[in-house]
């Protein structure tokens, strides 16, 4: 079994637990949760100094989802970790549920930081690097953002304070799926060449596919050799992708469907997990 194979399984198995959490609440954030299931997958299928027995080993690198909404992929990954059991998957945004539409890392095992109101993830996560710098053990954090939420001031406050500190510990994803909660970011508040902006502020810059879990693998073992000052991997995504009802639409940011429209969705994305696993195993 080859490393690309592993992660590309990896990768669908997440969008189909993922998919499932959805159908058991019949509407969600749909569209941003399946454009960061690749960079998941890479993260937590080799990159990440984690312990999923641990979860609270203090020299653990840690993992803050600033646009927080993308919860149920991050909580199918941690379930398919055996952070908790996947049977719990079912109760997202319920009443009583550990699974919370937005990430609450008093909720949740495995999640290191409360997030949903945009931008903030970006201040917290210069924090636990600058911490985790401090304390010398070697730990990184690793940050996801959208290109919507760079319309936040607060995003460019961070931009400035992690090169400023050096914080090569801080390597960021920006999921650039060109799309937000009510439409284009091209049309609510364009963010125009976002690697080009991270650059002039400092930050070592790639973009990679965000669809190739082994491309964006190899994007963060780029950034982890980089020293002096923080990495930012611009993800060239798709809004919904992998989700026959979302993707492609203008507004599948947080959307309700049929049982019809899931079952199609369910059963596209099932073949291409069994193609996924007969290529893992050859
Ligand atoms: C401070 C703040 N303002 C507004 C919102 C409402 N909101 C939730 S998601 C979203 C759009 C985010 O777009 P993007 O970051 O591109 O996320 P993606 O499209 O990848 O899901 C907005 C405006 C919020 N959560 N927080």
């Amino acid at each position: 079994m080859g490393k690309v194979e592993d992660l590309r399984l990896f990768a669908e198995e997440i969008r189909v637990a993922t998919l499932k959490e959805f159908a058991a609440l019949g509407f969600g954030h749909v569209g941003g949760a399946m454009s960061v299931v690749e960079t998941l997958a890479a993260l937590y299928g080799g990159a990440m100094r984690i312990d999923p027995k641990k979860p609270d080993w203090a020299e653990r690198d840690r993992l803050v989802v600033s646009k927080g909404h993308a919860g149920p992929a991050v909580y199918a990954t941690l379930a398919l970790k055996g952070y908790f059991p996947e049977a719990e998957l079912f109760t997202l945004n319920k009443p009583g549920t550990n699974l919370p539409s937005h990430c609450d890392r008093t909720k949740t095992v495995g999640i290191d930081m409360t997030t949903g109101s945009l931008g903030q993830g970006m201040s917290t996560a210069c924090g636990l690097a600058l911490g985790q710098k401090l304390d010398g053990n070697g730990a990184r954090t690793y940050l996801i953002i959208g290109d919507g939420e760079c319309d936040e001031g607060q995003i460019w406050e961070g931009a400035l304070f992690a090169p400023h500190y050096k914080l090569d510990n801080l390597i960021a994803f920006c999921d650039k799926n060109g799309q937000q909660l009510d439409g284009y970011v091209k049309n609510v508040l364009d963010t125009g060449d976002l690697a080009a902006k991270f650059a002039a502020f400092g930050w070592f810059t790639q973009t990679v596919d965000g669809h190739d879990p082994s491309a964006v693998d190899a994007a963060i073992q780029t950034a982890a050799a980089h020293t002096g000052g923080p990495s930012m991997i611009v993800l060239n995504t798709v809004k919904g992708h992998g989700c026959t009802f979302a993707e492609g639409k203008e507004f599948n940011h947080h959307i309700a469907f049929t049982k019809e429209e899931m079952t199609a969705a369910l059963i596209s994305a099932g073949a291409i997990l069994s193609a996924a696993r007969a290529a893992a195993k050859a």
